[in-house]
């Protein structure tokens, strides 16, 4: 059963992008794009919601500590890796974290420090199969304070198509980072891939990041960024993660974790819907995803 609260929730739009008042703000965002100064040795984790960030961070962690399970363990994931985007005690968070800094971001890219573009920093941009991303957006929605409640699947399907959710459409999200693809400070994983081949595709991550590690360290840093793993880390699950940005009492921030779960909750006519949307609006981007297989 899906329980939420009761506090509303409020949006302000930002170059015509919504972004969830209680966490983000209009400053904020103006400095980050117009300011901010990317350093060449940042790494960039970004994402569109609910595409894989958590997951991205714990890997990028263990990388970093060549499999030590201590830094996971003992300090939570937001502070290992902070939020560029988040106003308040964020800001304190990116601006006191030591080089080399990974910092996790969900800005699309027209909305980006214009600083990454002459630097030399990396960007791992996860994404995933737009199906399951607003499944697990929709149950998202009932346990935390940045996205609207609900009033029913089929509405907030319409909602997410049209990009009337924080950080706006999917569609345009993917579309506006994959004009970096050919760049070689650019990766994409996707949370397919993580799924199909976790340790095939932390390898890939760690070539990217010229980082070196050997087998055994690669089997622990599979092992300890699993799904069961960190859902039974408190600090990897969100869970201290304060009750007015997320309610994790009653709910778990580490969901299903699984691909296909759009298939529990689509119909028919909804499938074919967003079918032809997808093809409609991704029909222009030369990219291959393995769940464009499915449509
Ligand atoms: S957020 O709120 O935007 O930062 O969410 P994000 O971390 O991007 O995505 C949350 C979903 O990722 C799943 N997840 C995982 N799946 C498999 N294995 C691991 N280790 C893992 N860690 C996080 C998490 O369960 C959310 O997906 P759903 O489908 O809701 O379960």
């Amino acid at each position: 059963m899906i329980s939420g609260g009761t506090m509303d929730t409020d949006y302000f739009q930002h170059k015509e992008i919504f972004f969830a008042s209680l966490i983000y703000s209009k400053k904020r965002l103006h400095y980050l794009e117009n300011e901010f100064i990317v350093r060449d040795d940042d790494v960039f984790l970004v994402s569109y919601p609910k595409s894989g960030t958590t997951w991205m961070m714990e890997i990028l962690s263990l990388i970093h500590t060549s499999g030590d399970f201590t830094w996971c363990r003992e300090v939570p994931n937001f502070i290992r890796i902070p939020w560029l985007d988040v106003s308040g005690t964020g800001e304190k968070l990116v601006d006191e974290c030591e080089s080399p800094r990974f910092l996790a971001s969900h800005l699309p890219i027209q909305c980006f420090p214009k600083s990454l573009f002459s630097s030399k920093a990396k960007i791992i941009y996860t994404a995933r199969s737009p199906k399951d991303v607003l499944v697990s957006l929709y149950h998202f929605a009932y346990m935390s304070y940045v996205v609207k409640k609900p009033n029913s699947f089929d509405e907030f399907m319409e909602d997410f198509l049209q990009g009337r959710v924080p950080f706006g459409s999917w569609f345009d999200h993917i579309k506006g980072w994959m004009q970096m693809k050919d760049n070689k400070n650019f990766l994409l994983v996707t949370y397919e891939d993580l799924i199909e081949d976790h340790r095939g595709t932390i390898k890939k991550i760690c070539t990217f990041l010229e980082k070196e590690l050997e087998e055994q360290v690669i089997d622990l840093v599979v092992k300890n960024s699993s799904f069961n793993s960190m859902k039974n880390n408190n600090m990897s699950n969100n869970s201290l993660v304060p009750d007015y940005i997320i309610d994790t009492k009653n709910n778990h921030f580490m969901r299903k974790g699984i691909t296909g779960d759009w298939k529990n909750h689509f119909t028919q006519k909804q499938m074919e819907h967003m079918n032809v949307i997808y093809r409609e609006k991704m029909k222009d981007l030369d990219v291959k995803f393995s769940w464009d297989e499915c449509l």
